[in-house]
């Protein structure tokens, strides 16, 4: 069998050259929506980049000003990887290698050879290195806050996450905070042969769980589940947790014993909740005034809690908001309070749903990857702090205890990432994006990204190339067979490295005398070391080939976060200065930090619907979409196909609706004082009533209409605040903003990011 694999699924490759399909696993009980949109994709025309193209303004005068709307030339690829490699020179020789930004964040491929940053590190680093980022878009306060307060990484915690067949039977309230549903468990870093999480959750609710939902959108869990729904005013759920905290302190339902034995610093926590320490008792009335939700209902589910093994689920999403760190520490505050921290089916999970692992009972192995060397340059930014680094050369910010300087950056280098879909207020990293000498890009499309890059080096997809899937948390290894030719002139971003390495006389360090096929078997026989420490023998590489997938026997093995510091808390320390669970800790308070002191605290976000001047406004939220993988597919059929005269669906409550004189199918503004984007009406009574909910992920395409710059396609991040959650962890805050929804009554713009760039003659006349 011939099989490939992606972040969303594993497939046997069928029929051949034109006929060619894709059709999902038969054991994966659930396949993925994004997989249907891949092939169209990356068949797509319009969109693929087809030749290395440089910007003609910044080849003819180095000009920055990249508007996203520029033409390009397309070059011979010698030429243009002369252009790149002498920029790169050039900017080492003048400013040195910490100018050049190489954190090149994002979601490449699922193979473990051609992953794009790996690639792209690998070759910096053999060149001197480069200013690197740090942490991640999905869940950078729980980086920062789970080693301090846990004294787990958040991998770590991950890994070790109660698993699901131990909820079943054993859960019995399942509190869902940001949902757990099927949409964004489509996916898996690094691949998955399966998707079962909804399967899983059919089953706890079968074995007796009630499960609710809280959340500003019903769907957030499935419908089958019956679960009760309560939305609380967005990013409000810190409040909702003290609320319920004060009624088990107020009601005697506190489990002391637990706080006494496996935490530290409760006593501060405590005198926080009840007021004694800032004369604001946090009751479920405060909390009724603050989240909408009502106060007897907060009591009762308290109650409830008490009296029932209860896990409380957070999505990631939760922290991806102004003040991120505190829902996290907040919510693992609760846990300890109701004592079940340790059993089967009670406790704190993070994660659940937000991808399809977290949870899964499976042994990780330790897979290799490719080396990317060692990096001689110090320098580091957390990662959403990329607009401020280009912005403020010498400027900085708190981090982790620390206060970083941002280096000057020349030259950013990006790979497998599209920064103008993660990151947030798009028009003012637009600007930022202006001030580097030089930016170079590969990707397989024209993104927004690569729009605004000067030199673009067109990457092949991975269903152009070879690679092996090798991922820790699933129970199969894949051999990635090639699908289709690579498109134009598309190379491997290990060719287009080669290319760079050998202008800098590194080619061979690069790549260790070795091809695609060396690498893939050179992988294999490290993967098949690592499996044999573990007790697997792997099949050698030609039969591994043949076959195209491996199943692990018996992978399972089950998990209960924090089972073992439970079972024996002086044995099993955790790895905290306390060895405890920390509800209060010296160290974060050390920090000094207004945004995250030595314990959770509710403190207001940047925009919220509870703000004085909140006015009429509604509270945007852009989770992930269901059609697509953040930006990549938005060009293929699948999410055009829910698109409303090809702009981005936005949820709306019938009532709000209404109000706005707005009905399903209507086009409407979304703005505020950051940006503007067009998008297209669905009306859903399961949303809050002020809220918009948006999928991110539609390709920004900002266009100047009667003077106003508006995102006529309808990317929320035109929309939502570039700032940290906190000087701890810095995270992204996508879910905190507050948008002004009105008609569009104007003709619709057309749409430019649907076909390439202009791609133009130089002036000299070459061809
Ligand atoms: N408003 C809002 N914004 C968000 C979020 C949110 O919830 N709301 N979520 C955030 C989160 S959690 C994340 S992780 C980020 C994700 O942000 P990104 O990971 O930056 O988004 P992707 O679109 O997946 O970008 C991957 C890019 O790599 C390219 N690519 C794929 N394979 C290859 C390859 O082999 N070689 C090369 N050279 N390129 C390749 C794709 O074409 C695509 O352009 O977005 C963040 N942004
Ligand atoms: N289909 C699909 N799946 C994906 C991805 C994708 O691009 N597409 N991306 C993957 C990645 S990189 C990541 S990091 C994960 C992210 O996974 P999550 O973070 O779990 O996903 P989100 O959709 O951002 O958020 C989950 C839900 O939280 C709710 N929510 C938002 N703000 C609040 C709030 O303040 N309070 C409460 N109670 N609820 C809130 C939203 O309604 C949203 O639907 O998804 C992964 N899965
Ligand atoms: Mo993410």
């Amino acid at each position: 069998m011939r099989y490939t694999a992606a972040h969303w699924g594993t497939y046997t490759i069928t029929g051949e050259a034109d006929d060619v399909g894709l059709a999902p696993l038969a054991d994966d009980p659930q396949p993925s929506v994004i997989g249907r949109g891949w092939l169209g994709a990356v068949r797509d025309e319009a969109t693929r980049i087809r030749r290395p193209s440089v910007r003609r303004a910044w080849l003819e005068r180095r000009d920055r000003n990249r508007t996203g709307r520029d033409g390009f030339v397309e070059l011979p690829w010698d030429e243009a990887l002369d252009l790149a490699a002498g920029e790169l020179r050039r900017v080492i020789d003048a400013h040195g290698n910490r100018a050049i930004f190489g954190g090149s964040y994002g979601w490449a491929s699922a193979g473990r050879f051609h992953h794009a940053q790996s690639q792209l590190r690998r070759f910096l680093n053999l060149i001197g290195g480069y200013t690197r980022s740090v942490d991640t878009y999905s869940h950078a306060a729980g980086e920062v806050l789970l080693p301090h307060v846990t004294g787990m990484s958040n991998a770590l915690f991950q890994d070790r996450m109660t698993s699901w067949s131990l909820l079943e039977g054993n859960t019995e309230l399942l509190l869902c905070f940001g949902g757990i549903s099927g949409r964004t468990a489509q996916v898996m870093s690094s691949g998955t042969t399966g998707h079962e999480v909804e399967g899983w959750l059919a089953r706890i609710h079968r074995a007796g769980a009630r499960i609710v939902n809280i959340s500003p959108r019903r769907a957030d869990v499935p419908k089958e589940l019956e679960a009760e729904w309560i939305a609380p005013r967005p990013n409000t759920d810190t409040a909702l947790m003290m609320g319920l905290a004060h009624v088990l302190i107020e009601e005697g339902l506190v489990n002391r014993a637990f706080l006494d034995r496996y935490t530290h610093g409760w006593p501060r926590l405590e005198a926080y909740l009840t007021g004694a320490a800032d004369g604001v008792p946090k009751s479920a009335d405060w909390a009724a005034a603050i989240t909408g939700v009502d106060a007897g209902r907060i009591r009762a589910l308290a109650r409830e809690m008490a009296g029932r093994t209860t896990m409380i689920s957070l999505a990631w999403g939760i922290q991806r908001a102004d003040h991120g760190e505190q829902p996290l520490w907040m919510g693992l505050a609760l846990a300890a309070m109701l004592g079940r921290i340790g059993s089967k089916g009670g406790g704190f999970g993070f994660g659940y749903g937000s991808t399809t692992p977290v949870g899964r009972p499976i042994r990780p192995l330790p897979w290799p990857s490719l080396p990317q060397g060692r990096n001689p340059v110090a320098d580091r930014i957390p990662v959403a702090r990329i607009a401020d680094l280009l912005l403020e050369p010498a400027g900085g910010c708190a981090y982790n205890g620390e206060t970083l300087v941002y280096p000057d950056i020349r030259l950013v280098y990006w790979t497998g990432g599209n920064p103008f879909h993660a990151h947030q207020d798009l028009n003012r990293l637009a600007e930022a994006w202006k001030r580097p000498e030089t930016v170079i890009v590969n990707d397989i499309w024209w993104t927004p990204t690569a729009r605004r890059a000067d030199i673009v080096f067109p990457a092949t997809s991975p269903l152009e190339r070879r690679d092996i899937m090798l991922n820790r948390r699933d129970g199969s290894l894949v051999f990635m067979d090639r699908v289709l030719a690579p498109i134009g002139e598309a190379r491997d971003d290990h060719a287009i490295f080669r290319g760079l390495a050998e202008r800098f006389g590194v080619a061979e360090a690069f790549t260790e005398g070795l091809d695609e096929a060396g690498w893939l078997r050179r992988l294999w026989d490290e993967a098949s070391t690592v499996a044999g420490q573990h007790g697997v023998e792997l099949p050698q590489f030609d039969a591994f080939r043949a076959a195209g997938r491996f199943d692990r026997p018996d992978p399972s093995a089950e998990a209960i976060q924090f089972g073992a510091f439970v079972a024996d808390p002086e044995g099993n320390p955790l790895a905290t200065p306390s060895g405890r669970i920390e509800l209060h800790s010296e160290v974060i308070a050390g920090f000094g930090l207004a945004d995250c002191p030595g314990h959770p605290v509710w403190i207001e976000p940047a925009e919220w619907l509870g703000a004085k001047d909140a006015g009429n406004r509604l509270h945007l939220v852009s989770g992930q979409s269901i059609t697509r993988l953040h930006g990549q597919m938005d060009n293929g059929p699948v999410a055009r196909a829910t698109k409303i005269d090809g702009r981005e669906p936005v949820y709306l409550h019938p009532a709000t609706a209404r109000r706005l004189g707005v009905t399903a199918g209507d086009i409407v503004l979304l703005s505020n004082d950051r940006g503007r984007a067009l998008a297209g009406v669905v009306v859903d009574e399961g949303i809050r009533e002020d809220v918009a909910w948006m999928g991110t992920g539609a390709w920004y395409d900002p266009q100047e209409i009667d003077g106003a710059l508006i995102d006529v396609h309808g990317n929320a991040n035109t929309l939502t605040i570039d700032k940290g959650t906190s000087g701890l962890a810095q995270g992204n805050i996508a879910h905190t903003a507050l948008v002004t929804v009105g008609k569009w009554e104007k003709s619709l713009p057309g749409l430019a990011i649907d076909g390439p760039p202009p791609i133009v003659p130089r002036h000299d006349g070459t061809p």
